[in-house]
């Protein structure tokens, strides 16, 4: 398995099917159509679709009546792009540049940008409706409405902006915020797979494959964020395609201010090794999924 051919056939799946999927940019009204498809085809490493087409494909048997994994994939990243458009606005990180482009509110305008992220958000749950059927579908939508709910993403943004300005977060409380704003979308993209590879929701609370793929999801999920953190302090922002050096220009608590650099790579790589561990119980050790996680505890942007 040669894993930059294997992400590349994962990308251009999912950009296909953001370009199929999404409403049409001349649809009406014209400007939110733009910009809720400027957000999403601007690039991005397309991490959290790869990992639900993945997971889905450990466990589909390529039987008549197997479930697509690719509206659910480009839900998710309606979802994630959403939480970006969001966080980039002025009441919260207040940034111009995100994947190497300006950020919504600045090529549109406020209003538009924080419309634009209502739209693709709710535009989620209706692809998944429409995508399945009840069974998994029901389990796919609590999953994600879970994850991106006020206890997980949202809490996590809220508690991050909360320690932003005391500035002075305890080791709880970035590992609170690690796990609800970064790691719950992943593991929500391996779980949705999962759900949507075996095809079934029927035993999904006790399920050990789902299980599996949770456990692994928040062990990358929170290696994601190590690695994010220790990159916003050491690259530049060409490379990451978004403001470098923010986190130590508004003195907030990290992995990095909290442990220093070193540390905070070797906890990404010990969380990665953990996760990578739960992927070799699954299907024939599921080769795609543990390369990837070692490429994202090695990853430059
Ligand atoms: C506004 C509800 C709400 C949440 C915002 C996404 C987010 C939560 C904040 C952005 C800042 C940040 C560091 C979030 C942690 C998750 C993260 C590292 C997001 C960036 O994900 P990537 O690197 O982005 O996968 P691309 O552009 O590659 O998709």
């Amino acid at each position: 398995m040669n894993i930059s051919e294997e992400t590349a056939r994962y990308a251009s799946l999912i950009d296909a099917g953001i370009e199929r999927l999404l409403p049409p940019a001349g649809a009406r009204p014209q400007r939110l159509h733009a910009a809720m498809r400027y957000a999403v085809q601007g690039g991005g490493k397309r991490l959290r679709p790869m990992l639900v087409l993945a997971a889905a494909e450990l466990f589909a048997r390529k039987k008549a009546g197997e479930l697509d994994p690719l509206p659910a994939a480009v839900a998710i990243e309606c979802v994630h792009t959403y939480s970006l458009i969001h966080d980039d606005l002025p009441c919260m990180d207040n940034d111009d540049l995100r994947r190497g482009r300006p950020t919504v509110h600045k090529a549109f305008d406020e209003a538009t940008a924080l419309l634009a992220g209502d739209a693709l958000l709710t535009f989620a749950f209706e692809l998944v409706a429409r995508g399945y059927p009840p069974d998994p579908g029901h389990a796919l939508v609590l999953e994600l409405a879970d994850a991106a709910g006020s206890r997980r993403l949202i809490g996590g943004q809220v508690e991050d902006l909360l320690a932003e300005r005391k500035a002075d977060a305890t080791a709880s409380e970035l590992s609170f915020i690690h796990l609800n704003k970064t790691a719950a979308m992943i593991e929500a993209s391996l779980v949705i797979g999962g759900l949507i590879g075996i095809g079934t929701a029927a035993a999904s609370g006790s399920n050990e494959e789902v299980a599996i793929l949770r456990r692994a999801g928040r062990h990358l999920g929170l290696a994601f964020q190590i690695v994010d953190d220790v990159l916003d302090a050491t690259s530049d922002t060409a490379t990451l395609g978004k403001t470098a050096g923010k986190d130590a220009r508004a003195g907030k608590t990290t992995s990095v201010s909290l442990h220093g650099i070193e540390a905070s790579r070797k906890s990404a790589m010990d969380l990665s090794g953990a996760a990578v561990a739960e992927f070799k119980k699954l299907p024939d050790g599921a080769p795609f999924l543990v390369a990837l996680a070692g490429t994202l505890s090695q990853r430059v942007k």
